[in-house]
């Protein structure tokens, strides 16, 4: 018996043979994982969102089932978030904006003109300095495992065209729920209401907010053109969803349900970049289709909004922000050369 043992191993018959128990030895139990998201199923969010419930089922054999739920059905993006770390749900996406009040350093990612492009984004989000900060979720009761792309918002209003900063003035305009959106767009000389995205269509139906700020995929899936006249072309800040799980439920996992998340969030990142980036170079045609007014801010205009934007970042770096800008700063000059 023994000789024969050790003749297998000797051979690698033993790996043959004991891979396929070993793969069934894997431990996961057939699990329900609600997953919840803010925009629409048709939307960009919403496909990736499809994307990782199949590629889940792929890896645990159908017994990891996710069920997505669009349109903030289970809730706006920072009601989820309170529901995660309960753990009285399991999965969501949405934006790292809405999370200053649990980790406040998320905020430096919402400062203007910082990424000149999307690659410096994957670079700053994938590589140790976006790791840092999803790291800092951990004792919040959140995980954060992903970055996907929002994208480079732009403006959007029902008043008149936004040629330069001063059309702004007077403009009541819906901003996610954070200081520093509050304070920028403040200071641009609108008026700056914090809303969350669930109740933003309708907040512009009624004419309580005269305009927002999005991705063009998002101004496109949401129908904000039903809405909207004006879109102005501004790529203000680089915007970027996370994709995060209740540490609460998390941490009950096997360490092989645990890998099987891991991987299908990475996979689903790198879906989401691709489709979303595809997608938005169809959404400016789309958009002057449906009858919006689209015009792009020049470089001097914007030049002048970076300068006016600037109390907005000393406040930023006064409040304790410094050290993080500075850090974020290098490491995208770093990706730069
Ligand atoms: C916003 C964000 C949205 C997200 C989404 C609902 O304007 O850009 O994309 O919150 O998860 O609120």
């Amino acid at each position: 018996m023994k000789l024969l043992r050790s003749v297998l191993l000797a051979t690698g018959l033993a790996a043959a043979i004991l891979a396929p128990v070993a793969a069934s030895a894997q431990d996961i139990k057939p699990r329900l994982i609600r997953f919840g998201y803010g925009l629409s199923e048709s939307s960009n969010q919403g496909r990736a969102v499809k994307f990782f419930v199949e590629d889940m089922a792929k890896r645990s054999g159908g017994k990891l089932k996710v069920k997505g739920f669009a349109d903030a059905s289970l809730g706006s993006d920072i009601q989820m978030q309170n529901a995660l770390i309960g753990g009285a749900q399991e999965m969501m996406v949405g934006s790292t904006a809405t999370l200053v009040g649990i980790v406040k350093d998320f905020a430096v990612f919402d400062l203007p003109f910082l990424f000149n492009n999307e690659q410096e984004a994957d670079a700053v989000f994938d590589g140790p300095f976006g790791q840092k900060l999803a790291a800092k979720l951990n004792d919040k009761g959140l995980v954060g495992l992903v970055y996907w792309e929002n994208g480079f918002r732009n403006l959007t209003n029902s008043k008149r065209p936004v040629e330069k900063v001063e059309d702004l003035k007077g403009i009541k305009l819906r901003v996610m729920q954070n200081p520093v959106y509050i304070d920028m767009f403040n200071g641009f000389g609108a008026n700056a209401v914090p809303l969350s995205f669930s109740e933003l269509f309708t907040a512009m139906e009624t004419g309580t907010v005269d305009g927002q700020e999005n991705p063009v995929t998002t101004i496109q899936s949401s129908k904000f053109y039903e809405v909207q006249k004006y879109l102005t072309i501004s790529k203000h800040v680089y915007s970027p969803w996370i994709v995060l799980a209740s540490k609460r439920w998390y941490d009950g996992l096997s360490a092989d349900e645990r890998k099987i998340i891991n991987e299908a969030a990475v996979a689903s990142r790198d879906f989401e970049r691709k489709d979303s980036r595809e997608a938005s170079k169809q959404s400016i045609a789309y958009l002057k289709d449906k009858g919006m007014q689209i015009n792009e801010l020049s470089d001097a205009e914007l030049g002048r909004m970076r300068e006016m934007v600037k109390p907005a970042m000393d406040k930023f770096a006064a409040d304790g922000g410094a050290d993080l800008l500075n850090e974020l700063q290098g490491e995208i000059s770093k990706v730069r050369k």
